[in-house]
């Protein structure tokens, strides 16, 4: 399959980048860390991670381009890190395939130690896919990789079955809220009142919110009155390479 070829040779090649957007605190307006996001830029323009992830998850390449992000979303943070003298956190989006085989918790072992990242500083993001196909396994890997030391976020949240069981029983920190209700939030009762449960649900779990997706003005002000711990979206910023996102925390003091 083409795609899956010109994956390939782009892995071979170091042809892939990882872009950082930044995620904020919403009082002071800081910006605390940032989500790192791969991105595929080819002649013909960016292909979409939407896109061409599912082929990596298929063809058994994601193991690769995952250990890729996580190599290079650690060295440039912890280069950020100690050039700004910020505490940034870096969450990076993990599939449901690299818990299959637990690969994940030795691969982030390795990165974890050749970046001399502080493991306090990571978040690793995953969807509840993960909890879906085989509870206990993904229950053990998810105890091994905070036994690293790093801090687990439920990402999109509300989107399927995700359940307050879920949250409860595994070791999650954050709960980002999907932002498809963050944007319903202006126009819909209904979804305002679902980003309100969840951030007081988060509460009562001892969980961090994180909302995403945040595209207004009107919705940075909302999820700020609800008290939400950090925002995210094109309102506040973009996807950006490494040294836009450099310029811009060094710019705040
Ligand atoms: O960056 P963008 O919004 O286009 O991403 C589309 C989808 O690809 C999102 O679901 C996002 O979580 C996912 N994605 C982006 N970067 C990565 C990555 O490094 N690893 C994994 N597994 N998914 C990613
Ligand atoms: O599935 P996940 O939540 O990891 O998706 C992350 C993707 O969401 C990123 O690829 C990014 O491009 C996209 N994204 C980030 N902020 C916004 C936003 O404000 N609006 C929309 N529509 N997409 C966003
Ligand atoms: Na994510
Ligand atoms: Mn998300």
């Amino acid at each position: 399959f083409d795609l899956q070829q010109k994956l390939r040779e782009a892995l071979d090649e170091n042809g892939l980048e990882v872009f950082f957007q930044p995620v904020y605190e919403p009082v002071e307006g800081r910006c605390t860390g940032s989500e790192a996001l791969v991105r595929w830029r080819t002649a013909e323009g960016f292909i979409s991670p939407a896109d061409f992830i599912p082929v990596a998850e298929q063809s058994g390449q994601i193991r690769k381009l995952g250990m890729m992000v996580l190599r290079k979303a650690f060295s440039h943070t912890v280069a950020l890190i100690k050039e700004s003298g910020q505490a940034l956190t870096i969450s990076v989006n993990v599939s449901p395939k690299q818990f299959v085989h637990g690969y994940i918790v030795s691969d982030l072992q390795q990165a974890l130690h050749e970046s001399g990242i502080d493991p306090r500083c990571v978040i690793l993001e995953i969807t509840e896919g993960v909890l879906l196909n085989n509870v206990i396994e993904a229950a053990e890997v998810l105890n091994q990789l905070t036994d690293l030391g790093v801090a687990i976020s439920m990402d999109d949240f509300g989107q399927g079955y995700s359940s307050l069981s879920y949250l409860r029983q595994h070791p999650f920190s954050y709960l980002k809220i999907d932002r498809s209700f963050v944007q319903g939030m202006d126009q819909s009762r209904q979804d305002r009142a679902l980003v309100e449960a969840s951030v007081a649900m988060a509460q009562a779990l001892n969980l961090k919110v994180v909302a995403e997706g945040v595209e207004t003005q009107t919705q940075s002000l909302a999820l700020e009155g609800l008290g939400v711990d950090y925002l995210q979206g094109f309102w506040l910023a973009r996807p950006m390479p490494g040294d836009e996102y450099r310029a811009l925390v060094l710019q705040q003091t």
